[in-house]
């Protein structure tokens, strides 16, 4: 069955006491690469930390009030990745996806570098795109690169799908005019802190609309979060994006994602381990 899934399936180990693929309504993978990252490489290490710092943290929700402890999340490795070529990287990713959707899973995808996240939430059939990032990652090329962690947004936009950003505060002027022109959502961060999710989430989505949730970690402000190629001060903190996950329990989610985790940039691995608590946190605010 996995055979033409395209995992090298190293690791085994998110969370420890990790469920059989039959058990478990999620299943976590990585994606190794970060050929186009743009200033600090080393992204591509960053599923193997979220594995490794997990083994010592509870499973246990406090914002939600539940225990993952029997729960339980199937890892199946990471993607074989093809580095320098993320076009078919992007593909593998998109087969991974499309593979546990059709077992009626839901993926959870950990970085590695965020260009993958349009691969992903397409293969999902997600209707609309929620990016905490940083960065709008709506240019058209990035030195030269199309498939850049600088364009991924843009390449979900262009198909026709709708994006909304959450604690954005580094943009081109390139993507502020293009973000105006698609009608690209945002809550900036300087008003993240004072959101409304509940009333952002009624009017960016329509009924029925099926929603991708992308979580670039140089969102978070680099006090919480400096394991990242391209960290950006004046950030959000991880409360605010777990009242993101809290309005969201309201709609259906059909994937999420993990990105730009850089373990070089990470000594005292804190980002590494919010990296693991967002999976976590995730997980535990779909269950009923
Ligand atoms: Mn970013």
């Amino acid at each position: 069955m996995e055979d033409n899934v395209n995992l090298s399936r190293l690791q085994y180990e998110f969370p420890g006491n990790a469920a059989s693929l039959e058990d478990s309504p999620f299943v976590f993978f990585g994606v190794p690469f970060d050929s186009g990252t743009s200033a600090a490489s080393g992204a591509r290490e960053g599923p193997r930390a979220v594995r490794a710092i997990v083994q010592g943290m509870e499973l246990w929700s406090e914002f939600f009030s539940k225990d993952l402890e029997k729960a339980g999340i199937y890892d199946a490795g990471d993607v074989a990745v093809s580095h320098g070529d993320a076009a078919l990287t992007g593909d593998m990713v998109s087969s991974v996806v499309s593979w546990i959707r059709g077992l009626g899973k839901t993926p959870i995808m950990v970085g590695g570098e965020h260009t993958f996240t349009p691969y992903a939430a397409e293969a999902t059939g997600a209707d609309a795109l929620i990016v905490v990032d940083a960065h709008a990652d709506c240019r058209k090329e990035f030195l030269g690169n199309e498939l850049s962690h600088a364009t991924s947004t843009r390449r979900w936009v262009e198909k026709g799908g709708k994006a909304l950003l959450v604690g954005v505060r580094a943009f081109s002027s390139e993507e502020i005019a293009y973000c105006a022109e698609k009608n690209v959502s945002m809550v900036r961060a300087r008003a993240v802190a004072s959101a409304n999710f509940a009333g952002i989430l009624r009017d960016f989505l329509s009924d029925g609309d099926v929603v991708y949730l992308s979580v670039d970690l140089d969102g978070f402000d680099p006090s919480f979060a400096p394991g990242v190629g391209t960290p950006e001060p004046l950030g959000i903190s991880p409360s605010d994006v777990l009242k993101l996950m809290d309005a969201l329990r309201n709609y259906r989610v059909a994937g999420m994602d993990v990105m730009e985790l850089c373990p070089a940039r990470d000594p005292s691995w804190i980002t590494a381990a919010l990296a693991a608590k967002l999976v976590l946190e995730f997980y535990a605010s779909r269950l009923p």
